[in-house]
């Protein structure tokens, strides 16, 4: 896969450039004593971002549609054979994620499927590293990684009772009924879920690959469906071309893909056209075939003809390990290779470009503005000190009178900024209150009482109801509070441009609307799950208890990010005022001492003129290096690869401290 892999490379590339003009132009603001807190910490959460670089390609299907094929002919060709266990029939049992964490070696970490008897999701279970089994993995040897590998795919034989304690059988339903042998056995994953740490060239670049089983798993284990499918950045919907679409496909395709919003990082891949080629019929015949079924597929899941791409995932694997050109051109795999690279590294680029140009324009214009009060303070208090050139002590004592006076006169404006600031806390806390954990906690505790305590059916849908009802008010409760904070903030600083003619950009837009967006899709999703079943069994009622247990770790997540965010944005909202107001407060203070310095003859004027004159010079020499640092890391960011060569601009900061800052203005 030679594609993306440049593709990637040229990604990594692209974000260590723009991260590295991120961090210049962090030095840069530091080393010249403008990084304020809170712009400090915005940069590091933007560097943060551009640190974290996971890609993850989901492939999702009813079994045996070739998933695990697909993704050993796109990306394990090179190994010359198989690596991932594909074959007739059930293959892959337990979700199963490919990556690669250079801190630990190559593994495959498993957890077991009787972890699904107790409380908490795989995600609860990903930070005790007690409970995954860990098996070694040779990557010298391709036997041997073709053996591990196999664990994905290990069943165990269990009581129908136990695997009713995992949730995994429900008597009542017919379908299920027949999985049961003469012995009231039945056959199960041995893994609830598997993580291969492996360090393919790819998965080193950053890259996840999640192979999925089929429906049963997928119905069973809400956390593909709320969490890991939404959460990735393109997902590869297979179909077999010998079955077309069946009720099956359909379900899948509602249960998961169907519930993660916008489709627009999901392609349809209609596998196995190798079905179709017959060798009584003409090329033109067969690719009429080909259309068709891509026709239908399209119309069948309201999915552009463009997104659809019919292949053969076999014959594309044995065309690359045979090195056979005709054949590979005729399993069609390149085209679906080129469009997973359009779809997977361009949207992570775009999204990361975006939150990070937003960030440097926000400081470089907040700094800008403090570097420009500054500069307008010098301007007057040199056009004030050449002013009084040749004049006598008289005028330098009204002068001095009047610098005191609009000194004391400031102060006002400092008192506005702490009267500011008590109501943003006020309003703030309210902000917060709905978002805490403790919040939700007393909804989730008492939806599971009620869940608990319900005998019928309709009682019970209603509690799950109530409870998604409950935690979207909170939000929106805490979004109508981010409003107010937004129409204070926006009032102070029209006080500030009235008195005193400053323009400030207005806050960051803010809002809560995308948690609310999850939460909406996580009751999407438990409807279309529970939605059209209209009496529960016992069993039934136990699936959707562990379905509600995923529903409040999201909702946990949610509301933390939510928290955390809003507290994020709340803090950055006067700390460009405060700047403005300290920045404008000393250099009042200080030209009322220097006034006074001249009038005692302790210092010449033509010598506060000079230091004035060097001090100016020094704020402009500033503002042009904020121009060059913002436009480095600016056109770093819309550089599309890293590919282009950099500019020729000269980075390095200066060695020794500017001499504005021993002048003290
Ligand atoms: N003819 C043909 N068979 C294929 C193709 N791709 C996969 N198969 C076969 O289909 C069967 C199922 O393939 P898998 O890769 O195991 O399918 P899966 O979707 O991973 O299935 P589960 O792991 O059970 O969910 C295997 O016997 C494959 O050899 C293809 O392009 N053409
Ligand atoms: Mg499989």
């Amino acid at each position: 896969m030679a594609q993306l892999a440049s593709s990637f490379q040229e990604y990594s590339a692209w974000r260590d450039a723009l991260a590295n003009s991120v961090v210049q132009l962090r030095r840069w603001l530091e080393h010249t004593q403008l990084l304020e807190g809170d712009a400090a910490r915005r940069l590091d959460v933007a560097l943060d971002r551009l640190g974290e670089d996971k890609l993850v390609i989901a492939f999702v299907a009813e079994f045996s549609r070739g998933k695990s094929e697909l993704i050993n002919a796109i990306f394990f060709a090179d190994y010359g054979r198989r690596i991932l266990p594909s074959s007739a029939g059930r293959t892959t049992m337990c979700p199963t994620e490919l990556m690669y964490d250079e801190s630990l070696p190559p593994c495959i970490r498993a957890l077991p499927i009787e972890t699904r008897a107790r409380f908490g999701t795989t995600a609860d279970f990903k930070k005790a590293t007690a409970e995954w089994r860990v098996f070694p993995v040779d990557t010298d040897s391709p036997d041997g990684m073709l053996q591990a590998f196999k664990l994905v795919a290990e069943t165990v034989r269990v009581s129908a009772d136990e695997a009713r304690m995992y949730g995994l059988y429900d008597p009542e339903d017919k379908d299920q009924a027949v999985a049961v042998d003469k012995q009231g056995m039945i056959e199960i994953s041995r893994w609830r879920h598997a993580v291969i740490n492996f360090p393919h060239p790819l998965l080193k670049q950053g890259l996840v690959i999640l192979d999925t089983p089929g429906l049963n798993a997928i119905g069973t284990e809400p956390e593909l469906t709320l969490s890991l499918v939404p959460s990735s950045h393109a997902v590869l919907f297979v179909l077999a071309a010998d079955t077309g679409v069946t009720k099956s496909d359909l379900d899948v395709w509602r249960h998961i893909v169907g519930d993660s919003g916008g489709a627009s990082n999901h392609i349809a891949v209609l596998n196995k056209i190798d079905g179709l080629w017959d060798a009584l019929k003409s090329e033109a015949e067969i690719e009429a075939e080909v259309n068709k079924q891509v026709r239908s597929v399209s119309g069948t899941l309201g999915l552009d003809p463009s997104r659809v791409f019919p292949v053969s995932a076999q014959k594309g694997l044995v065309a690359k390990v045979t090195d056979d050109q005709r054949l590979l051109r005729l399993s069609r795999l390149p085209s679906l290779e080129s469009a997973l690279v359009d779809l997977l590294v361009p949207a992570k680029q775009r999204i990361v470009r975006e939150q990070t140009v937003a960030v440097i324009e926000r400081i470089s214009s907040e700094v800008r503005q403090a570097l420009a009060t500054r500069e307008r303070g010098l301007i007057e208090q040199l056009y004030e000190l050449r002013a009084l050139q040749g004049k006598n002590q008289s005028s330098v004592e009204r002068m001095l009178i009047r610098a005191q006076t609009e000194q004391r006169d400031f102060e006002e404006n400092v008192r506005k900024i702490v009267a500011a600031r008590v109501v943003l806390a006020r309003l703030a806390n309210e902000a917060y209150a709905p978002l805490r954990l403790d919040s939700l906690r007393a909804r989730v505790l008492e939806a599971r009482e009620r869940m608990r305590k319900v005998r019928l059916t309709p009682q019970f849908f209603a509690a799950v109801k109530d409870y998604f009802a409950q935690v979207r008010d909170l939000v929106r409760h805490s979004n109508a509070k981010l409003l107010e904070i937004e129409q204070m903030v926006l009032g102070v600083q029209r006080r500030f441009a009235e008195d005193l003619g400053w323009s400030l950009s207005p806050p960051m837009p803010f809002a809560l609307d995308t948690y609310l967006a999850e939460l909406e899709r996580a009751e999407a999703a438990y409807k279309n799950h529970f939605g059209a079943l209209a009496v529960l069994t016992r069993d039934k009622w136990a699936l959707i208890e562990r379905f509600f247990d995923t529903v409040v770790s999201k909702s946990r997540e949610v509301f933390a990010a939510a928290e955390r965010d809003t507290e994020a944005w709340v803090r950055s909202l006067l700390p460009p005022i405060e700047v403005q107001v300290r920045e404008q407060r000393a250099q009042l203070k200080k030209r009322a001492e220097s006034v006074a310095r001249i009038r005692d003859a302790q210092e010449s004027l033509d010598a506060r003129i000079g230091e004035l004159e060097e001090a100016l010079e020094d704020v402009q020499q500033r503002l042009d290096e904020l121009k060059k640092f913002a436009g480095l890391a600016r056109g770093s960011a819309t550089r599309e690869g890293a590919s282009s060569p950099r500019p020729a601009v000269e980075t390095d900061l200066p060695a020794d401290l500017p001499a504005y800052l021993r002048v003290e203005i």
